[in-house]
């Protein structure tokens, strides 16, 4: 019996974890055996590797940060995601490859060819099969992120920059969800969590087989 794989993806502080969490208690309570992990991360490796990743005393070049990514994607698949997928389980991840290509090809203008033939590999293929987007302007996610309000006729310099690279990655994976709407639904979570959290139930009640 094959499993269900649903990935949650948005920019910071679009909510990503508050919802996945409560899907998987929803799930379990509905009798699914599930299994609920972050990216990167979700194993011993794809943990050492996601301090590495995002330790700021030492910078990573691009193309180094996307391949540990993917390394950690790599160990997470044949770990833990492939196995219970293949027992039956619904699996759900809280970032994924949509991430990446958002991230390190919109964000950081990493070649998308390159990033989708290493997303390819990494997850030896197998895709999401639904995929829940959550998308907040950049400026709303950041200031949830960080607790404090951005929207301030003194942004410093760095908060513009930050905010100008979120955008971006937020219209990259708007972008995704034109290109594949069969598998990406987004979501506006500009709202409250219930009337978000409202919108995916029923997304994923809709979508999950008998
Ligand atoms: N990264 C990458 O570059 N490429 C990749 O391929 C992958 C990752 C996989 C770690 O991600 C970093 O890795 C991330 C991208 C990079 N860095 N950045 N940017 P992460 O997922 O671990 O970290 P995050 O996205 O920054 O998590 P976050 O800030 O915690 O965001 P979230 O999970 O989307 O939100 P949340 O924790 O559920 O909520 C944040 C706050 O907002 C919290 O106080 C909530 O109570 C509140 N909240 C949530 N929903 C709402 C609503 N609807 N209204 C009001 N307040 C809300």
């Amino acid at each position: 019996m094959a499993g269900f794989f649903i990935t949650v993806e948005g920019i910071e502080g679009s909510g990503k974890t508050t919802i996945a969490e409560r899907l998987e208690a929803w799930l379990r309570s509905r009798g699914h055996t599930t299994f609920l992990a972050r990216e990167p991360g979700g194993t011993a490796v794809g943990e050492a590797l996601r301090k590495l990743i995002l330790d700021a005393r030492h910078p990573l070049c691009v193309e180094s940060e996307l391949l540990l990514i993917e390394a950690a994607r790599a160990q997470l698949m044949d770990e833990v995601v492939l196995p219970r997928l293949d027992q039956g389980q619904t699996v759900i991840l809280d970032r994924h490859i949509d991430s990446t290509t958002a991230y390190q090809g919109y964000g950081r203008g990493l070649d998308l060819d390159w990033i989708a033939r290493l997303n390819h590999f990494a997850t030896r293929g197998r895709r999401p099969d639904r995929t829940l987007l959550l998308d907040v302007d950049a400026a709303v996610g950041l200031s949830r992120a960080r607790g404090r309000n951005l929207d301030v006729p003194y942004a410093d310099r760095f908060e513009t920059e930050e905010r100008a690279f979120m955008e971006r990655v937020r219209q990259g994976f708007l972008t995704l969800a034109r290109q594949d709407p069969a598998r990406v639904h987004a979501v506006d979570a500009s709202r409250d969590v219930d009337a978000v959290w409202g919108e995916v139930r029923e997304d994923i009640q809709n979508t999950l087989p008998n």
